[in-house]
């Protein structure tokens, strides 16, 4: 492309690219440094940009319907593409604050329709999927995304997991290439670039192989398959081996608030599901001899209790509410899980109780809740988090599958059968979404069952929509 060697040289003469040594945000020290964010003073630059990411999606024949942005860098470059092109846009809000309040997406939205994702630089392609989980939960398609700038760090790769394709006008090769033959820098920094970039491989870091081609990394195994592979927790192996045998991956959240009603629930639809999710915080009379009845239901069943009590304090605390008062949930519930923002002491603590009564952990990587702060760079490190402490914790409370390691599992709260949401932020998404898009292992359904007049046939119906999703995800793979 003549135009992008022009382009490259501008970009550079603009500063919007750098050379020298850098802070990211992450704590690594880089040779190269982008900010696109100066393009906004150079109209030029900026029609420039948008017209080459126009020609680059007609060229490797993207269809779409509309276009966004990713916020904010993006956000012009999408404005001048869609206004020259004549292109419905859609534009991603991004505030944390009024998230409660205000819509997440501007714009007309016609789910089923495909929507063209506009980024300037990608580095984990984290920010890209952030975006388009936004537009899917409105029912919207993204097949695609373009950027200018590919940092060759993983993000294409990442974003093959998730179904979605990354187009990019420039490669850091390219960019380098261009800048060396016309004496902006020297071999020397060539070199520590791609030093950089080749030892700062996102996809690596988080994953198990980048050497391994995307469509392998995706290749499933069957839920008893997992629970033999070497390293697996043995909570995830007892848990795995019995969704097989019950063909369920069903957890029923049982949210109720009367001991009596819980346990009737628990026994008409134990049957049915894999693991019973229990806030006995909520119950108005808890009495210790409750999760007795429950143990009992659970064994005479074959599912496993999970407490959500969301540990979120440091690990001295978190190990006496795990341990202690009135709930003394470590002595009954095999499963329980944590909020990481502590830290790795939420962790410690708690797996101080629950290793030797060989409990196991969950950490909480994303929520369903409309404006959830765990997203991104954050649930990039609750991966980490828990592959440092395999011992206790075996997955995590995610709206997709974060990790590639197969012994870890994957539970999805926010499930009904038809998307939507309730008045106080959560949101939901299909049984098959979760499952067979998303590649999650288990769907947590709460009133999408209880607020049933027929408890057990709603139960029925999401046990088979889940485990029909688990089938298609294994035959197609
Ligand atoms: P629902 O009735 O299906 O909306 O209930 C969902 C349950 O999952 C409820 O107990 C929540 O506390 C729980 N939950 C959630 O909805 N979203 C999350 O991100 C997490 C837990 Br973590």
């Amino acid at each position: 492309m003549e135009n992008l060697n022009e382009l490259i040289l501008k970009l550079h003469e603009i500063q919007a690219v750098k050379f020298g040594k850098f802070q990211l945000k992450s704590g690594l020290s880089s040779p190269i440094y982008f900010d696109l964010r100066v393009v906004v003073s150079y109209p030029s630059i900026m029609n420039q940009v948008s017209s080459l990411l126009y020609r680059g999606a007609k060229e490797a024949e993207v269809k779409f319907n509309c276009v966004c942005g990713v916020p904010y860098t993006a956000l012009p470059l999408a404005t001048v593409l869609c206004s020259t092109h004549d292109i419905p846009m859609l534009i991603r809000r991004k505030e944390a604050k009024d998230y409660g309040t205000k819509r997440l997406v501007e714009g007309v939205l016609n789910p089923g329709e495909t929507c063209l994702i506009i980024e300037d630089v990608v580095t984990s392609g984290g920010s890209v999927l952030e975006t388009a989980e936004v537009l899917q939960r409105e029912g919207l398609k993204v097949t695609d995304a373009i950027v200018l700038m590919d940092r060759e760090q993983g993000g294409k790769a990442r974003l093959a997991q998730e179904g979605i394709r990354l187009h990019s006008l420039c490669s850091i090769s390219n960019l380098l290439e261009v800048l060396h033959k016309h004496g902006r820098i020297d071999a020397e920094m060539v070199q520590s670039v791609n030093t950089f970039i080749r030892e700062n491989n996102t996809f690596t870091s988080s994953n198990e192989n980048s050497a391994v081609p995307a469509k392998k990394k995706c290749e499933d195994l069957s839920y008893g398959a997992r629970a033999e592979l070497p390293g697996v927790h043995p909570m995830a192996a007892r848990l795995l081996k019995l969704m097989e045998k019950k063909k369920s991956n069903l957890c029923l959240s049982a949210d109720m608030t009367d001991s009596k009603e819980l346990l009737q629930v628990a026994d008409a639809l134990g049957p049915l599901i894999c693991v019973l999710k229990t806030h006995v915080d909520i119950l108005q009379d808890f009495q210790p001899d409750l999760v007795k009845a429950l143990t009992a239901l659970a064994d005479k069943h074959d599912f496993l209790l999970f407490e959500d009590r969301k540990f979120a304090d440091i690990g001295n605390t978190v190990k006496h509410q795990y341990e202690g008062g009135l709930y003394q949930i470590s002595s009954w519930s095999h499963i329980t899980n944590a909020h990481a923002v502590p830290g790795p002491g939420v962790v410690k603590g708690l797996s101080e109780v629950g290793r030797p009564l060989n409990r196991g952990c969950l950490l909480i990587a994303q929520m369903s809740s409309q404006g959830s702060l765990a997203r991104g760079e954050y649930t990039e490190t609750v991966v980490k988090m828990a592959e440092e402490h395999s011992d206790f914790v075996f997955g995590f409370i995610s709206g997709s599958k974060i990790s590639t390691k197969r012994q870890f599992l994957h539970m999805t709260p926010g499930v009904q059968m038809h998307s939507g949401g309730d008045a106080l932020g959560q949101q939901y998404v299909s049984p098959e979404d979760v499952i067979y898009k998303k590649g999650s292992d288990i769907i947590i359904v709460g009133r999408g069952i209880l607020t049933s007049p027929d408890r057990v046939k709603a139960a029925e119906d999401y046990k088979t929509a889940g485990w029909e999703a688990y089938l298609k995800r294994l035959s197609v793979l």
